[in-house]
């Protein structure tokens, strides 16, 4: 069986090797699960709900084990993977109430009875990206299982090892062997049988556009359900009404939080042009406080990037000729580093600005008033997250209105909430995960009529 080298990208050290899956294993694992549905979906629901339950406690017991695996297969810091692993727990938690609560309707209509039923739709196949590995596994198979669905799910060849713990975790929580399978391998190979393999009923995606472009085209040619997450170019808009000292202390975590490879960055700042020069003041030491280097010390802010490649491509943003305002520090040596980075562009058509970088790097433009903000918020072919700073409630309301983006907060970076709807517009995707949404993209409402 041939299998992929798993680096560590603070240190470059090979830390573990995992099997690459076979298309014909892959088909195998879905033919599993699809005949392991029936009997899940048939499961009393308390009970159903009780596995779930089960499953979030096995996470929280070894929330430690989950945060070491990560912070060395990702470079994620020790703070990050350990939010991300509560994250996993939160999720299933919340999904564990769905089971008893999956309520169908009645319908009044003439010479009978017409009910609905919410119906699980078979074999889900959950494909995550390498930067968030576990939080977007769980968005994705919580409330797939809990609705009833059996998944297959493909970790990024990058950073398999959490995927693979959460696999062993649901089998000791006593989730049947094949409900919840965990399937290491090339996207090209495992991901791509997800896409074509009859038997999977939904594909649930998140990585890049141009590969969840082709997941769309294929999954069209058998009307397959898909839930896209895919890139962000999101803005962070800074009114001159704004709390100008908590606006630029906080920018630096909007961005640069998991060095940037964070689908939610807000990698464009919009500043008012009437503060820019105050903004930058404030900006330029709340980028250089940024602590980066060991993600395992509990004082770190920011790791390494995730491969040699990744490296090379956000520092093709980032040459002799681009207009850097100011840099934070990375180590030397060994791993995968790149600074901090704050751009005050020439144009609104660099490159920097108008591509997804998924690094540390910033870029810092300039509006005049609320119509020129939305108007340069949604120069983009994306549209997921964005920030809007003011002390101004109603301009907060009619920006949030304008701004074309799938989740956006108002004085805070926060996009993510297990209990709120999450996803994209415009090229950012399809769908929406967590929250009660979620339920619906692994349901097809069935309506039965009773003649009386
Ligand atoms: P992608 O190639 O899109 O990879 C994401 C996932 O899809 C991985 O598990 C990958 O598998 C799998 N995959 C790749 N080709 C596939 C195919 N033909 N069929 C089914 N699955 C397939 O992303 P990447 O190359 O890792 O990153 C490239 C860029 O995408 C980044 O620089 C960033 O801009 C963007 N990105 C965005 C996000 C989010 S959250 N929106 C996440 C990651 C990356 P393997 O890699 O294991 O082969």
């Amino acid at each position: 069986m041939s299998v992929t080298q798993v680096i560590n990208p603070a240190t470059e050290a090979v830390v573990a090797e995992v099997p690459r899956h076979t298309a014909e294993e892959t088909d195998t694992a879905i033919t599993r699960a699809h005949r392991a549905q029936p009997a899940w979906k048939a499961l009393a629901p308390a009970d159903r709900a009780r596995l779930l339950r089960r499953f979030a406690e096995a996470v929280d017991s070894d929330v430690d084990t989950l945060a070491d695996l990560e912070v060395r297969n990702s470079g994620h810091t020790i703070g990050n993977a350990r939010w991300e692993a509560g994250n996993v727990r939160d999720v299933l938690q919340y999904y564990s109430a769905a089971p008893e609560r999956l309520f169908g309707r009645q319908i009044p209509v003439a010479g009978g009875v017409d009910i609905t039923f919410a119906e699980p739709l078979g074999v889900v196949g959950v494909i995550v990206p390498w930067n968030f590995p576990m939080p977007i596994a769980g968005w994705g198979f919580a409330p797939a299982l809990a609705a009833g669905n059996t998944v297959v799910l493909k970790p990024a060849e990058l950073t398999p090892l959490t995927a693979i713990r959460l696999g062993e975790l649901a089998r000791e929580a006593g989730i049947p062997e094949d409900v919840f399978q965990v399937l290491p391998g090339a996207g090209s190979v495992v991901g791509q049988r997800f896409v074509d393999h009859p038997l999977v009923r939904k594909v649930v995606f998140t990585g890049s556009t141009e590969v969840g472009r082709q997941i769309m085209a294929g999954c069209a040619a058998q009307v397959k359900r898909v839930t896209l997450e895919l890139g962000g170019k999101n803005a962070n808009l800074v009114f001159a009404d704004a709390d100008l000292e908590k606006a630029a202390a906080t920018a630096p975590y909007g961005v640069f939080d998991n060095a940037g490879q964070d689908c939610c960055a807000r990698s464009r700042i919009l500043v008012q042009r009437s503060v820019f020069d105050r903004f930058m003041e404030l900006l330029e030491p709340a980028v250089q406080g940024v602590v980066v280097g060991d993600p395992g010390d509990t004082k770190t802010e920011m790791g390494p990037l995730i491969s040699k490649a990744h490296l090379a491509n956000v520092s093709s943003y980032v040459d002799d000729k681009t207009p850097v305002a100011f840099r934070g520090s990375a180590p030397q040596g060994p791993g995968f580093w790149f600074p901090p980075t704050v751009v005050t562009p020439h144009a609104a058509t660099d490159r920097v600005v108008t591509d997804e970088v998924f690094g540390p790097v910033v870029t810092v433009q300039t509006f005049e008033d609320e119509a020129d903000a939305i108007r340069m918020a949604n120069d983009t072919e994306y549209g997921l997250s964005g920030s809007i700073w003011t002390e101004n409630l109603g301009r907060a309301m009619r920006v949030a209105r304008g701004v074309e983006a799938g989740n956006l907060s108002v004085n805070s970076h926060s996009s993510v909430r297990y209990s709120t709807p999450f996803g994209g517009v415009k090229q950012s995707g399809l769908g929406r995960e967590l929250g009660p949404d979620a339920l619906a993209a692994f349901t097809e409402t069935k309506n039965v009529f009773i003649a009386t």
